[in-house]
């Protein structure tokens, strides 16, 4: 079985308007440093459309008060609400049921709670987790914390120089104590797409549950849970164009019923006394305290924009971008992209032999241009390949050609200024 990639649909644009939609994101007419704002880091977070600003502004101005805890006419629109997005959420996903969508704060909040709630109950010294060599922060932290708790042990599925998964060796991971697979959906840092059906069906053959960071996936493409049959799937508001301080975990429900809750408090029991604390039903077992009730409205209405859009309008759009990006970026003399995975996200990390990454992002922000640089909460992976970090571009459904002639242009003025070495 060879390395393989997954790959977005891509064919060319012609009835994109994306000055209409750049229209809808009120930032995007601002000014950086004097120059017009040209926004490529929606890979760390994504700009707001009005759609956005306004449902989550309207909602505070007349419907918000705390959710399943008043009698009042106000909280039972603001549950109505809440729940509301819950469902727009499932039905984005594809889940079978709302009591299989958790909110949380973040992915970050979403893969701590799989790892402290099911692996933390299920899993025991000698036991094996598999992820992959690209994982952010996110998806190693959380099993490093856990491996120092219980004794399971980490197991690290390699990516190729190009970017690609490499499936025949992640196969070879899989053995008899593996007990869950955690891996990323999309890259953050190569924009590589995980041949995820073929991971989760090696896994799946052997009986062991998959959890897929989707944080930077379910802005490129739909993702259908239920036809992905997988057991967990995390995601992050703040980069679908919806608000910071709220993300999602799915889970099947299976598992939920059989996990513990993982933080304790108000919202999450049905019953408590001195003596006895009874749960509550799902999904609440799993959100105590009050949750993100803006923010959930706010991550609903930014789902119905997206979708309005359709993901195949915008797949195409950023399919655009990234080969015009390409083509223009290769034209650099000392510039290397990182990461070249048939059929990749738009996301362009690279490295120019002149200047290191942080002197790059500053110079390009002096020419307006808002790019990443460093190890983008993937430092093990930096390490891997002995790179002192990278820049990168991140498109988004916004972003235009002539976004990608500025970058180049400011490009050619960092070598010019470090000496063209
Ligand atoms: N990546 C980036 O610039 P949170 O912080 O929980 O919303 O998302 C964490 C996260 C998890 N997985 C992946 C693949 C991610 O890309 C991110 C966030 C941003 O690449 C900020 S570090």
């Amino acid at each position: 079985m060879a390395a393989e990639t997954a790959t977005w649909p891509a064919s060319p644009v012609n009835d994109y308007d994306v000055a209409r939609i750049r229209a809808d994101f009120p930032i995007l007419s601002r000014e950086v440093h004097g120059r017009p704002l040209v926004y490529l880091d929606t890979g760390a977070s994504a700009q707001k459309p009005r759609a956005v600003l306004d449902r989550m502004t309207g909602f505070a101005e007349t419907d918000y008060a705390n959710v399943h805890r008043g009698l009042h006419l106000l909280s039972g629109q603001a549950t109505d609400a809440y729940e509301g997005a819950r469902e727009r959420i499932r039905a984005f996903l594809n889940a079978g049921a709302v009591e299989e969508v958790i909110f949380a704060r973040n992915t970050t909040e979403a893969i701590n709670l799989v790892a402290n709630s099911y692996a933390g109950a299920f899993l025991s010294a000698g036991d094996e987790i598999v992820i992959s060599a690209m994982e952010h922060h996110a998806n190693i932290v959380p099993w490093q914390m856990l491996r120092d708790r219980l004794g399971v042990v980490l197991k690290i599925a390699p990516v190729q120089r190009d970017g690609r998964f490499d499936l025949d060796a992640y196969a070879d991971l899989l053995g008899p104590r593996t007990r869950l697979v955690a891996v990323t959906h999309v890259s953050n840092v190569l924009g590589t797409v995980v041949p995820v059906d073929e991971v989760i069906r090696l896994a799946h053959e052997r009986a062991v549950p998959v959890l897929l960071d989707g944080s930077q996936a379910v802005v490129h493409q739909p993702v259908d849970v239920t036809a992905l049959d997988v057991d967990f799937y995390c995601f992050t508001g703040h980069k679908l164009y919806g608000p910071s301080g709220i993300g999602v975990l799915y889970a099947k429900r299976a598992h939920l019923e059989r996990m513990p809750p993982w933080q304790g408090g108000g919202d999450m029991i049905r019953s408590v006394s001195f003596e006895k604390t009874v749960w509550n039903d799902l999904p609440w077992k799993f959100e105590a305290g009050t949750p993100p009730i803006i923010e959930a409205v706010g991550l609903a209405a930014a789902i119905d924009y997206v979708e309005a859009i359709g993901f195949d309008a915008i797949a195409r759009h950023e399919a655009d971008l990234l080969a015009y990006a390409t083509e223009r970026l290769d034209d650099l003399p000392g510039l290397e992209i990182v990461g070249r995975a048939p059929g990749k996200a738009a996301i362009v990390s690279f490295t120019l032999d002149c200047a290191h990454p942080h002197d790059v992002a500053t110079i390009l922000d002096r020419k307006g241009v808002a790019v990443r640089a460093g190890h983008h909460c993937a430092q093990p992976l930096m390490d891997l390949w002995d790179l002192p970090g990278t820049a990168r571009a991140s498109f988004g459904l916004y972003n235009t050609r002539g976004e990608v002639d500025r970058l180049a242009d400011a490009l050619h003025h960092v070598r010019r200024l470090f000496g063209e070495a």
